[in-house]
């Protein structure tokens, strides 16, 4: 009974779960955990909660490595109580968008513990199997996402299996009818269940180059991700799931599309293709990567962050695709340490960051902690981290001629781990976030830095968040204004209009320590704003402009 496109006006908080919160004393976070927050994250004003896998799993790669797609795992709890908290949720309109992994399965599946066991197994071609190359090696020079081949050699059937990510995780063969049809069975079982959305992992990688060629090195040597990165079938697969399940069922979607182009994005996201609501890209996430290699460090590039940001905003408008907004995920280090100050200037940071995001079109995603201003721990050695990437890339940085040092600070300043330390709750013992050994350590920052002293705060992080989540549902600018760049590569200041002819939104955005003025063009006419009536998140400059927007100013550095 929603509006159409509905969640062109929504936020989206992103939980992670095993960092989320522990009912069970297991060290790790759990559903019913969530459900005991729902109000929490309610005062936030968030409509969809976007729960991270809690399907069977070994846990290779924290739950993106799944077993089976039809149950719980365990350690996260009970079919019983995701159905509560879907009610739990609804109770409050709000929408549970699950996560959906089937570009690849755990080799745990049965599918694949099927597959593996002969060559003329029903299930041997839900996977993508290849013959040994003349040198007995691999069937070509792909290299995994997560470091190393990304080809694994079975010893039963003496055949290769493609495996993009983790050598557990084997590639789904979408060239396969009954895989297809696998994945719209479950997308149906989870729609039925009340379920209002999926967010797809790596949905773009899916559709396979047939060759299987060679990757000459262009990129990388290997890196191969020409031959898979939004391949020749790709839209077909994803109009044939929103005709079977996401338009039978009124869903909202989001792909994660890694590596793709503006281009793409707009047909997997305007509304006439019919395929996803919309999509995450992630190249506004590589600005302080040097030629695009995640694995070398460097200072970010302020000039290319806006560039993006603004050729994103520019170029999906035009062509009616439509952005889910993020600084921060599971998979990146803390926006907060990356891009601002998250030591002195902690709090206005946090709030620069938010006003920044939340002022461009699109549907803003906030990552847990990001609202309570978490930044990237204080790391001490490399026995700290669990990520199955990070831990593979000091390996593989060693292999390279990094001192030890020199590899664990690249992992330090790089790792998903960043990300994925736990929820900081209150200053009780471990935060309030277990009662047990939390799976990975807790930022010893919680007795200054948690959920219950920003929720007191009027003043708070959190209640920034609330301040921008309130002005996108009730000031229309905030989803139809048409974007605008205002700074000409100024070296400090972000500044951008959104405009729908009634209404003006500015957004001057300072990214550095110290005070700037930044005049605004002149066209800008200088009637105040009518309906005033939205909490003004303004800066502290000692006199407001007189302006026909709502201006926001934060100057960070002046305060
Ligand atoms: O992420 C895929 C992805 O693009 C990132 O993991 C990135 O490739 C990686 O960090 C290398 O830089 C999705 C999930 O978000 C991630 O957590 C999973 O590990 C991955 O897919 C495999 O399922």
């Amino acid at each position: 009974n929603q509006p159409k496109d509905w969640w062109r006006n929504s936020a989206v908080y992103q939980v992670y779960p095993k960092s989320f919160n522990d009912t069970t004393r297991s060290g790790t976070g759990d559903i019913r955990g969530l459900t005991e927050k729902i109000d929490y994250i309610k005062g936030l004003g968030i409509d969809i909660v976007w729960l991270q896998p809690v399907y069977v799993s070994p846990q290779n790669d924290n739950g993106y490595d799944v077993a089976d797609y039809y149950n719980i795992d365990p350690a996260y709890g009970t079919m019983e109580d995701l159905d509560e908290l879907v009610s739990e949720l609804k109770k409050r309109n709000m929408h549970l968008m699950l996560d959906i992994v089937v570009n690849h399965s755990s080799t745990e599946h049965r599918w694949f513990q099927e597959a593996k066991s002969s060559r003329d197994n029903p299930y041997r071609n839900y996977y993508i199997w290849k013959d040994p190359a003349e040198d007995g090696g691999p069937p070509n020079n792909w290299q995994s996402k997560f470091g190393g081949p990304a080809w694994q050699f079975e010893e039963e059937t003496q055949q290769y299996y493609l495996t993009l990510f983790d050598k557990t995780q084997a590639d789904l063969n979408w060239e396969n009818e009954k895989v297809r049809q696998e994945v719209v069975d479950l997308l149906t079982f989870w729609a039925k269940k009340g379920v209002s959305g999926f967010r797809m992992d790596v949905i773009n990688l899916i559709s396979k180059n047939p060759e299987f060629p060679d990757d000459d090195g262009s990129i990388a040597p290997g890196d191969g991700r020409r031959f898979y990165t939004d391949g020749p079938r790709v839209h077909e697969y994803i109009k044939e799931l929103n005709e079977n399940v996401f338009s039978t069922y009124h869903l909202v979607t989001v792909g994660e599309m890694s590596s793709t182009t503006l281009e793409q994005c707009i047909q997997y996201s305007n509304p006439e293709q019919q395929e996803f609501s919309m999509t995450f890209n992630f190249h506004h996430l590589k600005v302080d990567y040097p030629n695009g290699q995640k694995w070398e460090l460097k200072p970010y590039d302020f000039e290319e962050l806006k560039k993006i940001l603004t050729d994103w905003q520019a170029g999906m408008q035009q062509g009616g695709g439509w952005n889910a907004l993020f600084w921060n995920n599971h998979d990146q280090p803390r926006a907060l340490s990356r891009f601002t100050d998250d030591d002195e200037y902690r709090n206005e940071s946090a709030k620069l960051l938010a006003t920044t995001l939340h002022g461009l079109q699109g549907t803003p995603y906030i990552y847990q902690g990001e609202e309570i201003g978490m930044p990237n721990p204080k790391w001490n050695d490399m026995t700290e981290f669990r990520d199955i990437e990070s831990l593979n890339m000091y390996e593989i940085l060693l292999q390279r001629g990094k001192t030890p040092d020199e590899a664990a600070h690249i992992v330090h300043v790089r790792s998903r781990d960043n990300s994925r330390l736990p929820m900081l709750w209150d200053d009780s013992d471990q935060a309030g976030f277990t009662t047990g050994t939390p799976w990975i350590k807790i930022d010893e920052r919680y007795p200054f830095i948690n959920a219950q002293s920003q929720v007191k705060d009027p003043n708070s992080i959190y209640h920034h968040y609330r301040k921008l989540i309130e002005m996108r549902k009730s000031i229309p600018v905030f989803v139809d204004g048409r974007y605008m760049r205002l700074d000409e590569g100024h070296p400090q200041v972000y500044a951008y209009a959104r405009t729908n002819d009634e209404q003006t939104l500015v957004v001057i955005s300072n990214f550095s320590k110290e005070t700037v003025k930044f005049e605004l063009p002149n066209k800008f006419t200088k009637n105040l704003m009518k309906n005033a009536s939205a909490e003004l998140l303004l800066g502290n400059t000692d006199e407001v402009p007189e302006f026909s927007q709502i201006i926001m100013l934060q100057p960070y550095g002046s305060y």
